[in-house]
Parts: C-alpha cells; sequence; structure tokens
C-alpha cells in the first residue's frame, strides 16, 4: 500500500519547462547548488526506489544539510542578544578645535553607521526586557576609518580595571553548575561577588534603577562611558566624554512590567525598534561632548580615568554636536547583526585612549574575542565590518580571504612596487604624545578609591519614586539570593553608601540583625550636590510620540469613540492598537467591523503606555466573564497608566479592582482629547502608593 503513496512533489511529475516555479506562483530564478549547478528537485533525497535508503551520493543534500550545519557561529560572550540598525551621524556644530578628525570637521555632513543595542548577561534567545545594563555600540564609516564608539546606555561600570571583567561575567551569568538563571543577575553568585566589590556600588545603583528597565531603545541614553582623547591638528589634546540622548526623551518599564512584558513579548525591544524603523519614525539622538583639560582633571574630585565615576552634567556641562538617525533596518540579522564586530581600537586619526585601565584591558579584548567569534582575522572583509573608505596594507591570506590581493610584493619597502600603499606622516593616526612614568607595579592607585559618594549621590539625585524603585529592585534581587550571609554582606556595603538605603532594603528583607557596614577605606561623602540629570523622571517631557495606545474593545463598541481616540493619539504622535476577544476585531456601534490588532490574549496591558476599555452595553458583560480582560485593566491600574474608558466599562473597571484615582478618564463624550493630555504625562506617580507598599 504505501509503496504507492505519492511523496510531495516529485520530480518525476514535474514536466520540463519549470511548471514547478508557477505551482508557487511569480518569476524564479533557477535554484542551484552553492557551485551554481542548476538543481532540479529540492524535496527529495536521492533513494534507492521510493522507500528504498537515501544514498551517500546525494550530494545536492550533503551540501544543504552540511551548510545547515555550520549556520552557527559562537554567540558574543557577553551581549549576546542584540539588534540593531543602519542610520547616519550628522555633524551639527564643528569640533575642529579640539579634534582633527575627519567626521568633526564639517557642520551638516552625514557619515553612515550601523548601531547595535543589546542586553549583556543573557543568551542569544533570552528576552529583550531583562533588567541589565544595555550595549549602545556604534560602528561609523568616516572617510580616514571606521571609529566605533562601544558604549553602554549607563555611564559608569561594575569594576575599575579589566582583569576582574571574566571574574563579574562568570558571576553574573548562570550558575554554570546548573545552568540557570538566564539573563538575570538576581541569583546568589552575582551578588556574592557584588558583596565583595565595593566598587561596583555606583553602577549597581544605575542597574538597579530604572535605567536598567528601558520602555524602549528608542528611549535610552547611551555613553562612551571612559573618558577618551580628542587631537587637533597641532596635536594638543582635550579629554571628552561623550552621551547620547534621545529625542524621544527616556522612559522606563515598571518591574512587574518587565517581569510581564517577558512574557507576553521576549522581543519587545527589537520589535519596537524594527516597526518604529519600519514606519517611518526614525529614532533619533543627539551626540554630546563634555570636553575638559588636565587641570579640571586634577581639580576634579574624583580619577577621571575611573570607569566606576562620572562628571556630573552640572558640573561639567554636556555641548551637542551632532545626531544620530537610524532610518533601515537590516536586510540580514545574521550578515549585520551578528557579524558587525565592534572593537574599541576602531579609532580614527584625532581621537585617542586615556590610561583607564578598563579602556586598556578592552582593546586588548574585543580583536581577540571577534577572532574566535567569526573564524579568522579577515572579519573586517565583512561587509558591515568593512571601511566605507580605500583599504589598503600587506597584510595577507588567512582563513576566509575574500579579497584577490594582487602582485608580487607583499611588503614595504619595496622599490619592485613603486606604486604600493606607503605611509603618511602627515593624515596618518599619530598617538598624542604623553609623558609616562613610573614603577612597574601591580597596584589600584589611591585616587580610585572612593566607591561611595557617586552611589549616594546618584540616589539622591532620584525623585522619590525613582528611589523607591531602587530600594525595591535591590530588596527583590536579594529576596532571590539563597545564601542569607550573602544579603548581610550587602547590606553591610549598601550601609557604606547611605545606611538609611541599607536599612529599607533591610526592612524590605525582613532582615533582623544588626547591618554592619563593610570595612572601607573611604567613606561616603554626603556633600555632593544632586544632579537632576541623572534622574529619568526629572528630565521627562511630556510626549505620546513613539508611544503605544491600547484599545480593548468589546462586541457593539462605539465605533466614534474609536475614531476619535485613533485621531487623537495619532495627532499627538502616538499609535493606536485594538485589543479585542478575538483578532477578528468586534462590530462597532454603527454595524461596521472594528479592525482588531491583537487578540486579547496576545495583547496584555504591559504591551501599551495607556490603555483605553471601550466597551458597547452589551459586549461589556462578557468582557467582565474574561479574566484577561479584568487583568488588562487591573495591570494598567497597578502600572500607574493612564485608563480611558466608556461608561459601559465602568462595570469592569470596578471588577478590576479600579479606584478613585487621577489619570482614569471617561472617554463619552469628546473625552478623547483630555485622555491624550492625561497619556501624555505618562505614569501617574502618585498613585503609586494606593498599589504597591513603596519601601
Ligand atoms: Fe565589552 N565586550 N568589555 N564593555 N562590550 C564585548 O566583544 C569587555 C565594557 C560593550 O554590540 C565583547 O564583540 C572587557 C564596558 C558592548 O557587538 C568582549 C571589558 C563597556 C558590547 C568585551 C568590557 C562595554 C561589548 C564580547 C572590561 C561600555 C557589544 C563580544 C575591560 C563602555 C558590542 C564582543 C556589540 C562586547 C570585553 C567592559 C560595552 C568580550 C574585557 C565598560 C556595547 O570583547
Amino acid at each position: 500500500m504505501a509503496d504507492h503513496l505519492p511523496s510531495t512533489l516529485p520530480s518525476e511529475q514535474v514536466p520540463e519547462g519549470g511548471e514547478m516555479h508557477q505551482v508557487m506562483g511569480g518569476a524564479h530564478t533557477t535554484l542551484t547548488s552553492n557551485q551554481g549547478m542548476p538543481i532540479s528537485d529540492d524535496q527529495n533525497s536521492l533513494k534507492v526506489g521510493p522507500r528504498g535508503p537515501v544514498l551517500l551520493e546525494d550530494f545536492i543534500l550533503r551540501e544543504k544539510i552540511n551548510h545547515f550545519d555550520h549556520e552557527r557561529i559562537p554567540e558574543r560572550v557577553v551581549h549576546a542578544r542584540g539588534t540593531a540598525a543602519h542610520g547616519f551621524f550628522e555633524l551639527t556644530e564643528s569640533l575642529a578645535e579640539y579634534s582633527k578628525a575627519d567626521i568633526f570637521q564639517r557642520v551638516g555632513e552625514r557619515t553612515p553607521l550601523f548601531t547595535r543595542f543589546s542586553t549583556v548577561a543573557g543568551n542569544r534567545g533570552s528576552t529583550d526586557m531583562a533588567r541589565d545594563v544595555r550595549g549602545f555600540a556604534v560602528k561609523m564609516y568616516t572617510k580616514e576609518g571606521n571609529w566605533d564608539l562601544v558604549g553602554n546606555n549607563i555611564p559608569v561600570f561594575f569594576i575599575q580595571d579589566a582583569i576582574k571583567f571574566p571574574d563579574l561575567i562568570h558571576a553574573v551569568k548562570e550558575e554554570p553548575d546548573r545552568g540557570f538563571p538566564q539573563a538575570q543577575s538576581a541569583h546568589d553568585t552575582f551578588w556574592d561577588f557584588v558583596s565583595l566589590t565595593p566598587e561596583a556600588a555606583h553602577m549597581i545603583m544605575w542597574v538597579m534603577s530604572d535605567r536598567g528597565i528601558p520602555r524602549s531603545l528608542r528611549m535610552i541614553e547611551g555613553f562612551g562611558v571612559h573618558t577618551f582623547r580628542l587631537v587637533n591638528e597641532a596635536g594638543k589634546s582635550t579629554y571628552v566624554k561623550f552621551h547620547w540622548r534621545p529625542k524621544l526623551g527616556m522612559q522606563s518599564v515598571v518591574w512587574d512590567e518587565a517581569l510581564k512584558i517577558s512574557g507576553a513579548d521576549p522581543d519587545y525591544h527589537r520589535r519596537d525598534l524594527y516597526n518604529a524603523i519600519d514606519q517611518g519614525h526614525f529614532p533619533e539622538w543627539e551626540l554630546a561632548v563634555q570636553l575638559f583639560d588636565e587641570d579640571f582633571a586634577n581639580k576634579f574630585d574624583l580619577d577621571v580615568l575611573d570607569s566606576t565615576k562620572l562628571i556630573p552634567e552640572e558640573v561639567l556641562p554636556i555641548r551637542v554636536i551632532g545626531r544620530m538617525v537610524l532610518d533601515r533596518n537590516p536586510t540580514n540579522v545574521f550578515s549585520e547583526t551578528e557579524q558587525v564586530a565592534f572593537c574599541t581600537t576602531h579609532i580614527v586619526p584625532g581621537i585617542d585612549f586615556t590610561n583607564d585601565p578598563l579602556l586598556q584591558g578592552r582593546n586588548f579584548s574585543y580583536l581577540d574575542t571577534q577572532i574566535s567569534r567569526l573564524g579568522g582575522p579577515n572579519f573586517p572583509q565583512i561587509p558591515i565590518n568593512a571601511p566605507r573608505c580605500p583599504m589598503q596594507n600587506f597584510q595577507r591570506d588567512g582563513l576566509h580571504q575574500m579579497s584577490l590581493q594582487k602582485g608580487r610584493v607583499s611588503y614595504e619597502p619595496s622599490a619592485l612596487d613603486s606604486e604600493g600603499p606607503r605611509e603618511d606622516p602627515k593624515r596618518g593616526f599619530r598617538s598624542a604624545v604623553v609623558h609616562e612614568a613610573g614603577d612597574r607595579l601591580r597596584v589600584r592607585s589611591p585616587s580610585f578609591a572612593d566607591h561611595f559618594s557617586q552611589a549616594r549621590q546618584f540616589f539622591y539625585s532620584q525623585t522619590e519614586p525613582e528611589q523607591g524603585h531602587i530600594v525595591a529592585a535591590i530588596t527583590f534581587e536579594l529576596s532571590k539570593v539563597e545564601t542569607k550571609a550573602v544579603r548581610g554582606r550587602m547590606l553591610g556595603q549598601l550601609a557604606n553608601i547611605d545606611p538609611a538605603i541599607a536599612k529599607r532594603i533591610a526592612d524590605g528583607l525582613g532582615w533582623h540583625e544588626p547591618v554592619t557596614p563593610a570595612k572601607t577605606a573611604t567613606a561616603a561623602r554626603s556633600d555632593l550636590k544632586a544632579s537632576p540629570a541623572l534622574s529619568i523622571l526629572a528630565k521627562a517631557k511630556p510626549t505620546l510620540q513613539g508611544r503605544m495606545v491600547g484599545c480593548l474593545v468589546s462586541e457593539g463598541a462605539d465605533s466614534a469613540v474609536v475614531a476619535s481616540l485613533r485621531e487623537a493619539v495619532m495627532k499627538a504622535g502616538g499609535e493606536l492598537k485594538v485589543v479585542a476577544p478575538k483578532v477578528g476585531g468586534v462590530t462597532g456601534s454603527d454595524g461596521k467591523m472594528i479592525e482588531a490588532d491583537m487578540q486579547l490574549a496576545g495583547g496584555p496591558s504591559v504591551l501599551f503606555d495607556a490603555v483605553a476599555v471601550v466597551a458597547g452595553a452589551k459586549g461589556a458583560d462578557a468582557l467582565m466573564q474574561e479574566a484577561a480582560a479584568v487583568g488588562f485593566v487591573h495591570d494598567a491600574f497597578a502600572h500607574l497608566k493612564v485608563i480611558g474608558h466608556t461608561d459601559a466599562a465602568l462595570g469592569l473597571l470596578r471588577e478590576a479592582g479600579v479606584k478613585h484615582s487621577d489619570g482614569v478618564v471617561l472617554l463619552d463624550q469628546g473625552g478623547a482629547a483630555s485622555f491624550v493630555d492625561m497619556a501624555k504625562q505618562g505614569r501617574i506617580w502618585a498613585r503609586e502608593k494606593m498599589v504597591r507598599a513603596v519601601h
């Protein structure tokens, strides 16, 4: 019997003349092997009879499977999960006085670039919304070579010396004996390490703040972190710190939302970035610099070579010199996002390093890692990595050599080849002349010793809700730590930042023993002025641009209310998504279909910045029976969102535990405008005390 079963698209049934192509529709070119040989049947392997063994001779099968078997390359050891986009940098203010870098010379000139955002700890398949630092790496294809600014969304780092990086990363990644937890720092080994590493105190405050759970990659700041140098034509060098500032303003989610988004849409950030670019809403950042000289560095309270410290904007203002626009999604994620190779050593004439020991270590690490990740020394030839300016030298051969290297001369000096490339003392890169002298020592500079003052300054620069979130985040993470002694030791470090902070966290943990501050050489200073620039909320601008409103509708929903809401949201630069019990939509009050963008089960309110419930009199009862609808409203209220509703939805709101609060807006009778005005303000922070015991 089985002998007579037809196989799928058996080649012998496909008449000559390419009818198979017609079956699939469209005009196609011929499918070939990697050698360009036309293939007649891509559905069946070569067998002895229809049910016989597959022949080893089937080189077509073997070539295809063989290539497939090698499709993966080692993922990045850190920052494995990333998403990226093409765009450009445009200079808006010349930096020629400070730097001879070609990219900083001509106002208005655009330089193509490729930017990759990432989380640090999780593997490639982990969730976007993990509490983590976000990588912010920009490759600028300048006319004098590629300049990679490989930064993060947090301006400081956990450690001061690169020699501790493998330890830090081993501590934060999944524990090696069990292989979990994935993409999170809330576990014993991370906090064990941190509790014994006082220099991490400042960075801990940042990752535990709302910066660790951004709403969108379009709404994060970026920082070069280290102090770099700019070098001008005369060879004079000026210190510089780089800042990227998002046009849409910063915004974060609340922690409970982060947990739920990870389930509802693990691709939340990449989807948001991709869709925004796809729809022509190109994300934009300003590039700003802090410039200073040796004199400022000497007078500054802390060491500018210490990457666990920053220079507050209020002490040294930032100066906007350009903008970055991301206007094109990658064509292929593997070829571009995965194969892009950032290196801190990719700099150009006019930019130079400092002695920051973290930067010096990175300068070794990135090239080294690309060789094992991308399989050899020729990764700069991969199109996404290749410079867009002329590139020629005598480096030859190597695995995956893609260029046809001509001629008999592969060295210089040479008189045999009078036209080969030669060094250019004028245009070429010259390291800044810096006097160095000293003993050879394995030491940490005493000027790096103050670990707590800026940690304290950061905390007290936050608004009250933001301070509450830091306390709650550390409490959450330490509650996940199983070893009690680690919790106790960490409280001892926190007490060094500020006993009041340690006390709030100890209360949150239900910690009943005395908290003993860890031994420290340098106590936290309490005289550093608060820096509002470090807060997200203090700088937030009211806007709906780039934000999304979720509109839950029931059968018989008032079509006019939905239409007016959509119009008002769009006018404010936002986007409205209709969520309905069935993805086919609902019949509105006017008898016409209201199309749905999402089914309720797959469209929880955590995916939106503000929500509306437009229920018709009859459909409202059905919604109340639906746990997902009750959850939609309940979560929106608990996540401090503005909630618009029709009169008929009141029952659902009550069922969901919505209490009297600001930000609950009636939509009937033209309420769309006030809903939008309210939603522009963001979350209703005053409501937080009603829904969460803020520590
Ligand atoms: Fe990285 N880091 N890092 N890092 N880093 C890598 O390079 C390393 C550090 C950052 O989207 C790796 O290509 C060391 C600070 C970003 O492809 C590796 C040290 C900052 C990315 C590496 C640091 C960063 C990486 C892994 C301590 C912010 C992703 C894969 C001295 C200023 C780039 C790779 C992308 C990636 C090493 C610390 C940012 C192993 C040794 C500080 C954004 O080379």
